[in-house]
């Protein structure tokens, strides 16, 4: 029923779709505005209107427009508000955008006829050059407001924190859209906010690492069972209430009660992370957390280990104090010592336990303690104290005396070197910013009288170089990709080495027989292979290095990586583990009488059928394995060289620029006198390349 003077339902809804048709039309017409100013080198329209007519059309669009509003209210027609967010829009576009890059690649070009070499290394760094920077544009819209750096660093001031530093260089990296200083300063938030000094719990699945951390908390907090649990490393920080955040690789963090904690940290219920989950922290009011150390939670290392496994061995060099559990009642393993290496490789100091004590009697416990520390001085060469503790409530000093006597000493004197790492980090920023920012004033006209001048020749070489550089770390990439795939088929030809080597021994008049040797020469033959992508990955993080070195020379900029930085990435590989090999091969009398051939087929056969099956799996699991340490760190290794050459490709483009009036001079005069104004002392900690 319509009221008189006023339009019936049909008729609203046609005056509605009318007018939103109509306003499509009005923006495209803005769009066509917009198009004839764009900056994009393939302009859609000719700049044939001048600034003064575009004006003239947006100001009739806007009176359209708010005329249209007032007719549709006068009919009491409401209007809809729109479904889709902005940000989600974007981000499928970019996704798009992800996807034509991507059909650029050298392999899509030889489609198109033969490519030759140098060309294809280009296209392979101009594409991983561009899908960089979308993806980087992804993950940042991807977290939402958090992103807003800005923000946090209000909420770290209002907590307390001295930070006029990171808050001139976050003015500064805003103001003027120095986008490629934005993840440093993530990084330099990140440790701000979580006070840097972290405590991470390693050990095997089931070793009861979540268990300990529970009884430190004081609460039923962490999953704990049997099988494995933890799929994703959890911090645990001090908050005045309990509360649980989650960050994750696709959509926005969530905020969640500790209770729920299960549905994003177990394999249970986010089996192999299904849920992306990037971050988990959980804050408690709890004692032991007040004086700032957050504990760390990780997932089980080992043989049964999930896929979290991998987030911990990646995480394993971050943390500022590593804790290793040893399992009382199982044995030390290759994995447990390995992880007391990468810690010790890492300049990490490591404290080891031996959990779950109770299921010992006091002199075992003391022999078990005895073993432990015995290999640890055997096989890595180190000294360092094991420690027997357990969760069971009559075993309670045990834990205490552990914490008072080697925990609580040690947080003053890593709180002080994480300072000092952290401000290292932050007088590199700062260093990299001013020389953006002389860069940004030079072109402006006046100004800066520091920085490189480069002719424009010399700009464009540089930039060809870091692309290329990048390039030959993909074609690297796909290289190791490939090894690794082979290895998957190895299985037959390792057999056949093995038996090969074994009857040449005997020929020579060896008699080593039996699983010790098969397992070795096999391992060794797939260490072998291993090698051979070590060295690829060496040689690519080498060469990325020298053209970094090259480009920051010059750039005459003092943001560039420390010697070996990049190869620093080579950490953690994983070793090919047999297992237990149950497989006996005696040496035959009758090698002479048919020959080496014969004896090697035979002893090739009787390997096969013992172990056939258990080799093949064991080399296939390694493979796959290897494949995923090989993804992470050539990503790693990317994002490492992206975390220099952006900053470097920006300040070309600056240099290579020569458009007039962009900067305002005196904004970039105030952010210079700022950014002095706001950094300490040259002390001795803060310069760059200081050992910690
Ligand atoms: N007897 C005894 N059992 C323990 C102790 N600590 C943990 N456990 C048990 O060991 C099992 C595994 O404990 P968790 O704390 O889940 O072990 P985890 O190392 O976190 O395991 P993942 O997360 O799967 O890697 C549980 O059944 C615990 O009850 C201890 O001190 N003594
Ligand atoms: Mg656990």
């Amino acid at each position: 029923m319509s009221t008189p003077g006023q339009l019936n339902p049909s008729q609203r809804l046609h005056l509605l779709t009318s007018c939103q048709y109509a306003d499509k039309l009005l923006s495209e017409i803005e769009a066509t505005l917009v198009a004839s100013q764009s900056k994009s080198p393939f302009p859609k329209f000719k700049p044939d209107i001048s600034p003064a007519q575009a004006k003239v059309v947006q100001d009739y669009i806007a009176r359209m427009r708010a005329q249209l509003v007032r007719i549709l209210d006068a009919q009491g027609v409401p209007i809809p508000a729109p479904h889709i967010g902005s940000v989600h829009s974007i981000r499928v576009t970019l996704g798009f955008a992800d996807i034509a890059f991507d059909e650029c690649r050298p392999k899509r070009m030889a489609g198109y006829g033969e490519l030759a070499d140098s060309a294809a290394t280009e296209i392979a760094g101009l594409v991983d050059e561009m899908q960089g920077i979308i993806s980087r544009l992804d993950s940042y819209l991807a977290q939402g407001q958090t992103a807003d750096l800005a923000q946090r660093l209000r909420r770290l001031e209002e907590a307390g924190s001295d930070i006029a530093l990171v808050k001139a260089l976050e003015r500064a990296i805003n103001q003027h859209g120095l986008v490629e200083f934005r993840p440093a300063l993530g990084t330099i938030i990140d440790r701000l906010e979580t006070n840097a000094f972290e405590i991470a719990v390693f050990g095997r699945v089931s070793s009861g690492k979540s268990s300990l951390l529970n009884h430190i908390v004081g609460q039923d907090l962490l999953p704990v069972g049997v099988n494995p649990i933890t799929a994703v490393p959890t911090r645990l920080a001090y908050g005045s209430e309990p509360r649980a955040t989650a960050w994750f690789a696709d959509r926005k963090p969530e905020q969640f009660a500790t209770e729920r904690l299960a549905e994003f940290v177990t394999e249970q219920r986010n089996p192999a992370n299904i849920q992306h989950v990037t971050r988990i922290v959980v804050e408690l009011p709890a004692q032991r957390l007040r004086e700032g150390v957050v504990y760390v939670d990780t997932p089980g290392l080992g043989s049964l280990a999930t896929s979290g496994a991998a987030e911990t061995k990646a995480y394993l060099p971050r943390c500022d104090l590593g804790v290793v559990l040893i399992d009382a009642g199982s044995t030390l393993t290759e994995d447990d010592l390995a992880t007391i290496q990468t810690l010790y490789d890492a300049g990490i100091p490591a404290c080891v336990l031996l959990s779950k004590a109770d299921l010992l009697a006091p002199t075992d416990r003391d022999r078990a303690l005895e073993y432990v520390a015995g290999h640890i001085r055997s096989d890595l060469g180190l000294e360092l104290p094991v420690h027997a503790i357990s969760i069971k409530a009559e075993y309670s000093d045990l834990l205490e005396k552990w914490l008072d006597t080697e925990i609580l000493p040690l947080y003053d004197r890593h709180a002080e070197l994480a300072r000092r790492s952290l401000n290292r980090k932050i007088g590199a920023l700062r260093l990299g910013v001013e020389a953006a920012l002389k860069a940004h004033l030079k072109r402006s006209g006046s100004g800066g009288r520091s920085g490189a001048r480069i002719e424009i020749g010399k700009v464009r070489d540089l930039e060809t170089q870091l692309r290329t550089a990048a390039g030959r770390i993909a074609q690297k990439r796909t290289g190791c990709l490939d090894m690794t795939d082979a290895l998957r088929d190895c299985a037959d030809e390792f057999i056949r080495t093995v038996a090969d080597d074994l009857t040449g021994a005997w020929e020579s008049g060896a008699s080593a027989t039996g699983q010790d040797i098969i397992k070795n020469k096999l391992e060794k033959a797939a260490a072998e292979r291993a090698a051979q992508i070590a060295s690829a990955i060496q040689e690519a993080a080498r060469d990325a290095g020298s053209v970094l070195a090259t480009a920051a020379i010059a750039l005459e900029t003092e943001n560039r990586p420390e010697q070996d930085e990049l190869l620093d990435v080579l950490k953690n590989m994983p070793r090919f583990d047999l297992g237990n090999l149950e497989v006996e091969v005696g040496r035959s009398a009758m090698t002479s009488l048919f020959g080496r051939r014969w004896a090697a087929a035979r002893v090739e056969r009787r390997i096969r059928t013992q172990a056939g099956d258990q080799i093949t799996d064991a080399v296939g699991i390694y493979a796959r394995v290897l494949q995923a340490w090989v993804r992470k760190t050539f990503s790693e290794l990317q994002e490492r060289f992206d975390s220099y050459a952006d900053g470097y490709r920006a300040h070309l483009d600056r240099l290579a620029a020569n458009k007039t009036g962009v900067a305002d001079e005196q904004a970039l005069q105030d952010d210079l006198v700022a950014l002095a104004a706001a950094a300490p002392e040259p002390a001795e900690d803060s310069a760059p390349g200081t050992a910690a």
